[in-house]
């Protein structure tokens, strides 16, 4: 199984969107494994968008991922990568299509609610920034059997 990094990012945390964030991955049948709620470090958000450093926005990006408490998880399931990226939805929210998260629930590239991993070796990379091996949890979901044709 698939499994791919997602970050709430300070403007989803203080708008209360974590729970509606959480919910569309949820329904959608994707696994939470494992979760965490902190204060990013300068030294994290460094290596998480470390394709980045240097850009204009960068010095932007950094203070506003380091600017309150971020909601980090992990989440499981089916082609997990490109599924939650279409969830997601475009970088700029002003482009994301209507029943993506950022197309219904932001409006500036700068402040576009949440991150998740754009391959499977980033969100390995990625994961590994926030979590050890033995905070992602495997278990089954009781809906397994009739999420996939595969199981059961
Ligand atoms: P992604 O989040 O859709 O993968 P990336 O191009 O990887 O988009 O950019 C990472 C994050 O950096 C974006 O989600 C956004 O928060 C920020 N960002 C990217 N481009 C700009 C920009 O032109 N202005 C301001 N912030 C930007
Ligand atoms: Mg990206």
């Amino acid at each position: 199984m698939d499994r791919t990094f997602v970050l709430i990012k300070p403007d989803g945390i203080q708008r209360g969107l974590a729970g509606e964030v959480i919910s569309r991955l949820e329904a959608k049948g994707l696994k939470l494994v494992g979760a965490r709620f902190f204060l990013a470090t300068e030294a994290q958000v460094m290596e998480q968008y470390r394709e980045h450093i240097g850009k204009p926005f960068f010095p932007h990006l950094k203070r506003y991922i380091m600017s309150g408490p971020v909601l980090a998880m992990v989440w499981e399931g089916k082609d997990a990568v490109p599924v939650v990226r279409r969830l997601v939805g475009a970088t700029n929210p002003a482009e994301a299509a209507p029943g993506t998260i950022r197309g219904d629930l932001a409006l500036d590239t700068g402040r576009n609610v949440i991150h998740a991993s754009d391959s499977p070796a980033s969100a390995a990379r990625e994961a590994a920034i926030y979590f050890a091996e033995a905070d992602l949890i495997s278990y089954p979901r009781i809906d397994e059997p009739v999420l996939y044709e595969w199981v059961g």
